[in-house]
């Protein structure tokens, strides 16, 4: 299957005033040039050529087309770049040409696959590919963009080789021992590195705890009684009418969603039906999912209605706080002259939300001058991985404590090298034979 030459429609399928069709495998350019009008010149490494694709005698398109050789492509494999005009027709036109000349239809993600298979990126760079596609904060993408350009593998790359050196030495010790200059590998000499380990992993774990939020933004439920004023802030905030705002106390049946970018950072907005005993059966299912939605978020905003008496608003306040989760008390409707209850003072009619904003960020806890200065991980394998590498650091260094001998204590090491090369996706045996043989010279 890997081997198989690949075609897929990299743009959107929309009409358009160019498209990309991408072809990549061994037999590319021998397919292309059954459909292309010119003979492919002979060429090093990249070249572009403008001529027609063909249907037999009839001109499907005039086309400007690049040219790959491998290894020079992003596959690592012949490639085939036709930018077409965008119209349907010739798209479906050009795609079924070259299908019916054998290439296959690719799948989702196969052209990263077959730069991952053929050593052109690791996993992390695979998988940041896709983030910066996806990505919908200014934050997001540059963490993508330091994790395609391999600084997030390199960062996982400087604690694979403390652990290499470790393990490469005390591979040699076990396997040839015959070789009396090199020192024999004890618990005193592991226990320093092991604390560095420790501490390296620690440090990446704790910097990628944001990494998640800030790839699928911070989700942020509004909740408060019916009237409160939820849906108007949440149109304040996102700055457009997408939730409908009345005077009637139960106007929001469904959660509404939103987002916004707040210094670099995605937050998702969710609009609740306001909380109360329902009057019937749709604001009863309204008030479920409102709890689901609080349930599911990072960050709570209790909105509490400033132009109601002080107790009332203290009653409010109390039904809503929930000391599990972080949350910040809005007190709404500031515009209306009375005393209010301590929260942040706002009012979701005149915009004035930058405090709100601020304390939002705030709460959350991501400092993003560091953060964009880091390499993280941002996804629940990548994170999984590094805590089960952290877990078995911290075996070997019990196992030290408690005088276990060496060759048992290098078992945890052997586990937390596989985890780290899980996260790149690439091969524990193969890094462990080349520190061996690089570093010792062993069959010489
Ligand atoms: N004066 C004033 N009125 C506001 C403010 N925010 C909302 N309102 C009014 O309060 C009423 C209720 O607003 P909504 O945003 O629908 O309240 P809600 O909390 O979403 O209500 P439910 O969907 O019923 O739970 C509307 O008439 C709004 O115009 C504000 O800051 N000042
Ligand atoms: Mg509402």
């Amino acid at each position: 299957m890997i081997n198989d030459t690949i075609v897929a429609l990299s743009t959107p399928r929309l009409t358009s005033a160019l498209s990309v069709i991408r072809m990549s495998g061994e037999d590319s350019f021998e397919i292309f040039e059954k459909i292309f009008d010119k003979k492919i010149p002979e060429f090093e490494k990249r070249i572009i050529l403008v001529g027609n694709i063909k249907d037999k005698n009839e001109t499907v398109d005039n086309v400007v087309v690049s040219l790959f050789k491998n290894p020079y492509s992003f596959t690592g494999e012949n490639t085939v770049e036709i930018s077409c005009h965008g119209g349907l027709l010739i798209i479906n036109k050009v795609l079924t040409l070259l299908i019916s000349n054998g290439a296959r239809q690719a799948e989702r993600g196969e052209f990263s696959k077959k730069a991952f298979y053929n050593n052109k990126i690791d996993l992390l760079q695979a998988e940041s590919i896709n983030d910066l596609i996806m990505s919908k904060s200014s934050l997001a993408s540059s963490m993508a963009m330091k994790g395609l350009k391999g600084q997030l593998t390199d960062r996982i790359d400087e604690i694979k080789a403390i652990l290499l050196e470790l393990l490469a030495h005390a591979e040699v010790n076990i396997d040839y021992p015959e070789y009396e200059d090199i020192e024999e590998i004890s618990n005193e000499v592991l226990l320093p590195k092991c604390q560095i380990l420790d501490s390296m992993i620690s440090s990446l774990l704790k910097d990628s705890e944001n990494g998640i939020l800030i790839k699928d933004g911070i989700n942020v439920a509004l909740i408060g009684k019916p009237n409160a004023g939820k849906s108007s802030l949440l149109n304040a905030l996102i700055e457009e009418d997408k939730a409908i705002v009345t005077d009637i106390a139960g106007t929001t049946r469904d959660v509404v969603e939103g987002s916004l970018s707040i210094d670099g950072l995605l937050f998702n907005i969710l609009d609740t039906a306001g909380i109360r005993d329902p009057k019937d059966e749709i604001e009863a299912i309204g008030v479920n999912k409102s709890k689901e939605a609080i349930q599911k978020s990072d960050l709570e905003l209790i909105v509490i209605d400033g132009s109601l008496s002080l107790d009332q608003q203290n009653n409010d306040l109390n039904e809503f706080i929930n000391q599990d989760k972080p949350y910040l008390v809005v007190i709404n409707k500031c515009d209306q002259n009375k005393t209010h209850i301590n929260g942040i003072e706002i009012s979701a009619l005149n915009h004035s939300l930058n405090d709100l904003k601020n304390q939002m960020v705030k709460k959350i806890g991501i400092d993003i001058e560091d953060i964009s200065n880091k390499s993280i991980l941002s996804n629940s394998r990548q994170i999984g991985l590094l805590t089960q590498a952290s877990n078995n650091i911290k075996k070997a260094l019990e196992d030290i404590a408690c005088y276990t001998p060496v060759d048992l204590v290098i078992i945890s090491l052997h586990e937390a090298l596989n985890n780290l090369n899980d996260i790149i996706g690439a091969s524990s045996k193969e890094d462990l034979d080349n520190e061996i043989f690089s570093k010792f010279c062993i069959g010489k």
